[in-house]
């Protein structure tokens, strides 16, 4: 028998069990080393709660589920704390905070106390995360709390089951099961949540049909929110501003209409009576074709405080989107957002975050900050990031966001002198906000394994643990969870640790390099198009943002061009404005700089460009190399998974370098340096590629 579990133990170990994907990193396969799991067990045989609400069920019940599969028994309830190892507690912590919590262990023994039952749910999960890294138990004195306090997926799902950008399958709201059917998918999704703190979720697309406000989908958003509450999450929707007109039959929209106020009264009113803890309305208005108070004459300020009014005596949010650009000719979309909103900075009402994304012009693989962030002094901005990978190569390129992420919430602003960095904006400490908020819009879909990519859970994780802290790095969270979700040996570890901490800048590198931006495929924003020079509109194509030409390639923002890294605080603005002294990556967003122009590395950017495009084919061919070495030392089905989108991945960075090369060769008219080789494609080879993808 003994042989027969050691046997099992040692096939989960070395991979040969297929896996899924669907547990994501809350894996509670069993330990192997028997003297940790003693260890661990000595700290919870029994579990004790002074609390009995929902949250308490769900607490108990993750406790069993993970000491059930990581240590081999399931720990007992006791009614009272001095008979249990581990004693859950509601009670007064030292940071009062409704969501912190303080774990401390002593010989046999665990307290984790909070000021509420979600802050004990919390630390639930950080103990158990301890345990799945095989991190000690003993003599743990922890004190933690989020530092922002609205952590939130956006699921851009639409009511027919599609995904706006999603690329892991269709919506998993089943709106038409719903109300009275459940999936139990709904509840492992709020347990994954739970997991890294996420406490909000908006279910639906930004570009926001009006039918999710209606009595019918109400009852079936009660059912979600229901199954979502105990794990400390609420529900917000997206809503479409002319609902008053779509769902009401008012005659108009206009946000100072006495009608149209009291129709959201009215909507607001019935929405608390379901959910009494609903979160909010999150607004896309007068962007991209969607309705918006200036089809009537009006603001931003206008429409959003005529909302926030509707939401304020239930205390509910008003999350506005900054994400608004009309074209104009004369102008730059990167200074859009900045010239609609900072005019109206402390004329938004109390309950309104403005939520800025992560890039003036639009997630992009890599952006210089939104000059909103450390400009809006009395209005909280929020930050949107974006998880599901739109410009970062769908479900077919490995991309670990967390760099990304640290490397934006680390920038500096010098909004308040140097040391005031994005992540000092957005957790409020800067400015004193009140209200803190970190969206991802979300990866997840209908896929098996939730994110297509297997990898890319690692972002979902990220967002949750960077809100929660985002002194984090992401290497730190890289190593926690891939010790989580593969419990490999330690070389097979530091290898996906690798791979996951390089992963950004090889796709930047093949894709985008120097600062190229939004050269990506028309629409669908897959693949090279650098050559898009007619869209619907201008600001839609791609030679709008390189502006290549015989003389060099870039937009110029600098004062002799556009001038928008005007809209930045002096300390950022020098940093960007000096061609010599720019950092390389963000050169192309700031500057036209001519081909020849020399680096400070010594080489011209025409040669430069042309490198980072071969390296980073270079470097995807290696992935493939690190990735077949992990073979038998993770589960296969994971292994082969990645294997193969790794080879899809090679054959599209060769398209990407092969495009950008002979496109921008056009312009440049300079040789491939050596020692690479012209690529052999022609151009309208290369061209005809991206027909695949607009048929989708
Ligand atoms: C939801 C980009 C995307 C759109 C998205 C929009 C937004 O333009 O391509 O699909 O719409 O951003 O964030 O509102």
């Amino acid at each position: 028998m003994r042989i027969i579990i050691l046997l099992l133990l040692s096939m989960i170990s070395f991979g040969s069990f297929a896996d899924d994907g669907y547990r994501l990193w809350l894996k509670y396969d069993l330990i192997k080393n028997e003297t940790l799991r003693k260890n661990y067990a000595q700290k919870l045989t029994t579990v004790s709660t002074n609390f009995s609400d929902e949250t308490a069920k769900v607490t108990i019940s993750e406790i069993q589920k993970a000491t059930s599969g990581l240590l081999g028994f399931t720990s007992k309830t006791m009614t009272s704390a001095s008979q249990a190892n581990l004693v859950l507690k509601v009670g007064s912590i030292a940071n009062k905070n409704a969501e912190a919590f303080e774990i401390i262990s002593s010989k046999n023994q665990i307290n984790i106390t909070a000021n509420t039952s979600k802050g004990v749910l919390y630390g639930v999960f950080e103990l158990i995360r301890r345990m799945q890294t095989l991190a000690s138990l003993e003599n743990i004195k922890i004190a933690s709390a989020p530092k922002i306090q609205l952590r939130m997926l956006n699921h851009w799902d639409n009511n027919n089951g599609t995904i706006e950008r999603g690329y892991a399958g269709m919506s998993m709201w089943k709106w038409y099961e719903l109300p009275e059917r459940i999936d139990p998918r709904y509840i492992d999704y709020a347990r994954a949540n739970a997991s890294i703190g996420i406490n909000g979720t908006v279910l639906n697309n930004v570009n926001a049909s009006a039918r999710f406000i209606t009595s019918e989908y109400l009852g079936k958003v009660k059912a979600l929110a229901d199954v979502f509450r105990p794990y400390g999450i609420k529900v917000f929707l997206s809503v479409n501003f002319a609902s008053p007109k779509i769902l009401g039959g008012l005659k108009t929209a206009d946000p100072l209409d006495p009608e149209v106020k009291q129709w959201w009264k009215n909507k607001a009113d019935e929405v608390y009576k379901l959910i009494p803890d609903f979160g909010g309305f999150v607004v896309k208005a007068n962007s991209e074709g969607e309705p918006g108070p200036m089809d009537f004459g009006r603001t931003h300020k206008d429409g959003a405080n005529m909302l926030a009014e509707a939401m304020a005596p239930h205390n509910g949010l008003i999350i506005w989107r900054a994400f608004v650009y009309n074209f104009d000719p004369k102008g730059d979309r990167f200074a859009a957002a900045y010239n609609e909103f900072k005019r109206f900075d402390g004329e938004f009402h109390a309950n309104i975050i403005i939520q800025v994304k992560n890039g003036p012009i639009d997630f992009q693989v890599r952006e210089p900050i939104s000059p909103l962030f450390g400009a809006m002094e009395k209005t909280p901005v929020s930050m949107e990031f974006q998880l599901t990978q739109e410009y970062l190569g769908w479900a077919t390129h490995w991309v670990y966001e967390a760099p990304m992420f640290e490397e934006v919430l680390k920038t500096d602003t010098y909004a308040k002198g140097q040391g005031s960095t994005v992540a000092k904006v957005i957790d409020g400490q800067l400015f004193k906000y009140p209200l803190t908020s970190m969206i991802g819009v979300a990866n997840t879909g209908s896929d098996r394994n939730w994110t297509g990519h297997p990898m890319a859970q690692a972002n979902w994780y990220t967002l949750g643990r960077m809100a929660w802290n985002h002194e984090i790095t992401s290497a730190q969270i890289a190593d926690e969870w891939v010790k989580m979700t593969f419990r490999t040996d330690a070389k097979s570890t530091e290898t996906i640790k690798k791979l996951m901490l390089e992963s950004r800048e090889i796709y930047t590198n093949y894709t985008n390099p120097l600062g190229v931006h939004h050269v990506m495929g028309e629409s669908h924003h897959f693949g090279p198009e650098p050559w898009v020079e007619k869209a619907p509109r201008p600001d839609w194509t791609a030679l709008y943002y390189h502006r290549a030409d015989s003389i060099g390639i870039g937009f110029d923002r600098t004062e002799k061009g556009s001038n928008s890294v005007a809209q930045y605080h002096l300390g950022l603005r020098n940093k960007y404005s000096d061609i010599n002294t720019i950092q390389p990556e963000f050169l192309l967003w700031f500057h036209h700089a001519p081909w020849t122009h020399k680096l400070q590395n010594g080489k011209t950017v025409w040669d430069e460009m042309v490198t980072r495009y071969y390296e980073g084919v270079k470097s995807a061919e290696n992935m493939q190399k690190d990735w077949a070495s992990l073979k038998g030392k993770i589960d296969s089905e994971t292994f082969e998974n990645v294997e193969a989108r790794l080879k899809t991945q090679l054959k599209e960075a060769l398209w990407w370098r092969d495009a950008s090369v002979v496109y921008f060769q056009k312009y440049s008219k300079m040789p491939v340096p050596s020692p690479y080789q012209k690529p052999t494609r022609t151009f309208e080879e290369l061209k005809s590629l991206v027909d695949v993808y607009h048929v989708r």
